[in-house]
């Protein structure tokens, strides 16, 4: 064939097109920050989610996973989430409150009954309505609900806990935000700002009188070795929203964000499985590391919590029949 400059910029463009498109694109980078130590579920479920789109989006993205809050400061996630410095995160519904007032119900003690319930909350109607607020609010796009576990309390010290007037006086440690104070305070304690990468030192240093975590973390975060005793208060049903920058997710195609989804949905039911199994041997795992693990009067936590924030300024900005609503949700 005689090769005139036309046939020569034809065959430069077809070459170019399929290898531009399909080949030579960079893949798009999610850096996910967050507290978690390595071995606690929910960090390991990032890598669930990192493993799951290298198999259903081979090279189209990047991601990395920075724990111990190395990367931002717990509970600074979701500003930086907003300006678009950090891709993904999993956040709280206390850091969520922050911003936008109404979703500290979910803050609130005793409200939650069981993983079930949280997963029929927010997958359902309620979720939606929430997770509104916070893409419209916060610039955050939730893409599911994980569970974090059931918080107990855990504390140094042998003077036994029925009620939260046992609890007068007791320096218990909450993370830094009002409505992470407010639990502390409604259950008779006297909160104590720490974040959670400096509660072990504050526990052994007796900073702190104990702290508050479900059982995994208490495991994955070693904080049984410098306390003695775990009361089974139950008093939240904790939540951790795996989420992504409105910015960041504005970037993918509509394929893209399916797989970004059924990807995350993967990683949090891998999570929860590993979670309730764990909770349900770890007792026995605190009692062989010399323990003292008890139930307290459960019945007079729940009314005294519930009565709490019922009466709190909190409830002041909660949507009308919000907690019906959830109560409701079987
Ligand atoms: C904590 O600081 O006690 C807490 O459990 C609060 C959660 O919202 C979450 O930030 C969690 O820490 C971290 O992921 C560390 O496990």
């Amino acid at each position: 064939m005689h090769i005139t400059r036309r046939t020569a910029l034809f065959g430069a463009v077809a070459l170019a097109t399929p290898f531009g498109s399909a080949f030579a694109a960079d893949p798009i980078k999610i850096r996910i920050s967050s507290p978690a130590v390595e071995s606690d579920w929910h960090a390991r479920m990032l890598t669930v989610f990192k493993d799951e789109l290298a198999k259903t989006a081979p090279g189209e993205f990047d991601i990395e996973i920075h724990l111990n809050a190395t990367l931002f400061k717990q509970g600074t996630e979701p500003a930086a989430m907003e300006r678009g410095n950090l891709d993904m995160a999993m956040i709280s519904a206390q850091d969520i409150a922050k911003i936008v007032p109404a979703w500290s119900v979910f803050t609130a003690g005793y409200l939650i009954r069981d993983t079930d319930h949280q997963q029929k909350v927010f997958r359902g109607a309620i979720g939606q309505e929430f997770y509104k607020m916070v893409s419209e609010k916060m610039g955050v796009h939730i893409l599911d609900v994980g569970y974090l576990g059931t918080r107990q309390l855990d504390l140094r010290g042998t003077k036994k806990i029925k009620t939260p007037a046992d609890l007068a006086g007791v320096k218990l440690r909450m993370p830094g935000s009002d409505a992470w104070l407010f639990l502390g305070k409604a259950l008779g304690a006297s909160p104590t700002p720490v974040a959670f990468g400096e509660i072990y030192t504050a526990l052994q240093t007796g900073a702190i009188d104990g702290q508050d975590n479900p059982l995994p973390t208490d495991k994955a975060a070693k904080f049984y070795e410098v306390t003695n005793q775990i009361v089974l208060t139950s008093h939240l049903v904790d939540a951790i929203f795996l989420s992504i920058s409105e910015k960041t997710w504005a970037k993918l195609s509509d394929a893209q964000k399916a797989k970004v989804q059924a990807a995350a949905a993967k990683a949090v039911e891998w999570n929860t499985t590993n979670r309730l199994k764990d909770e349900a041997e770890l007792v026995a795992f605190f009692k062989e590391k010399g323990l003292e693990v008890y139930a307290p009067d459960v019945d007079v936590f729940r009314s005294t919590v519930q009565k709490a924030y019922l009466a709190s300024d909190f409830a002041k900005d909660w949507p009308a029949g919000i907690v019906d609503r959830v109560n409701a949700v079987k």
